[in-house]
């Protein structure tokens, strides 16, 4: 059982062994692969007994996860929402069975800040300021700017617009001429490139949410007849291998990294929260920023 006073939960795991149920969004990139071997990895680490569910980035197949998880009387829920809205109403069901919450990755925008212990993850806002940031310091003169969102919803998405444009507001001669999602995929961001290269008279940078967009658009890019990296900058969010390895390689420009790896750090929270001990409201990520130079240096030791 779960064990310790006040902790209350029912659940279906024997001895002092802790069952959690998690809900992850999606295989959607190579983002989400690290994040999910990392949770599986930290969990089988913890001794805790996981049940893990892919949603394939359907809001709908998470919530029927988390019911599940429900009625297997997990001692502990977590999951990464695939989008911040409509969440309060199954959050109130595992309340009611007195499951606590984790979430990790994204945020929900509820107000009801009794629906979850603890949120995991990078500041989305941040990482959108980074990307912005490397740009004003790094083009002079009219620039015009496509973005490749991720995707629509999503906290990254939202939030890393957010922070992109509240630095690129320093030099108006920085334009977004053009914005569209392509759902944090690889294929989505091909497509939306190559409508954008029918479309836009003139692009000087692509700014994609995620690696695996950045990476669709330099195939359309090389398909125009166009050099990625050079013709066309490109900044995206994220450093998984084959993001870090576009930039040694000059096709992209600039990497602002979002970390994956939360498993462990879910994992001693989960054990916590199970407790019924206090947990900080909000952990937030460490995390950098990549160049060119410092991609090639760090190639060798990345983990994912
Ligand atoms: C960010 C995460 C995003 C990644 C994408 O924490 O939610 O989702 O940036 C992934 O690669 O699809």
């Amino acid at each position: 059982g779960s064990g310790g006073a006040g902790s209350g939960t029912g659940n279906g795991s024997s001895g002092d062994t802790i069952t959690m149920g998690f809900a992850q969004v999606g295989a959607e990139s190579g983002w989400r692969t690290a994040n999910t071997k990392s949770i599986q990895d930290e969990a089988k680490a913890a001794g805790i007994d996981l049940k893990f569910s892919d949603a394939q980035q359907k809001q709908e197949n998470q919530i029927k996860a988390i019911r599940s998880y429900i009625q297997q009387k997990v001692d502990v829920i977590a999951f990464s929402p695939v989008v911040e809205t409509g969440w309060d109403t199954v959050l109130l069901e595992a309340k009611r069975a007195n499951i606590p919450v984790i979430l990790t990755d994204r945020a929900i925008d509820s107000d009801d800040t009794s629906l979850y212990k603890t949120f995991l993850g990078s500041d989305f806002v941040e990482e959108g300021r980074k990307a912005g940031d490397w740009l004003v310091q790094n083009v002079n003169g009219p620039t015009n700017v496509v973005e490749l969102q991720g995707t629509t919803g999503a906290a990254p998405a939202i939030d890393r617009k957010k922070g992109f444009e509240e630095k690129i507001a320093a030099k108006p001669d920085i334009k977004v001429v053009a914005s569209q999602t392509g759902d944090f995929t690889r294929s989505g961001g091909k497509q939306v490139m190559e409508a954008f290269l029918k479309s836009q008279p003139k692009i000087d940078v692509v700014y994609a949410h995620n690696d695996d967009m950045g990476l669709g658009a330099i195939e359309a890019i090389k398909a125009a007849g166009k050099v990625p990296g050079k013709d066309i900058k490109i900044i995206t969010v994220d450093a998984v291998k084959d993001g870090m390895t576009a930039l040694a390689n000059g096709e992209i420009n600039f990497i602002v990294e979002c970390n994956p790896l939360l498993g462990k750090q879910l994992m001693e929270l989960a054990k916590k929260v199970v407790k019924g001990e206090e947990v900080p409201a909000r952990v937030v990520t460490v995390e950098g920023t990549f160049t060119q130079e410092q991609a090639k240096a760090a190639l060798p030791q990345r983990q994912y």
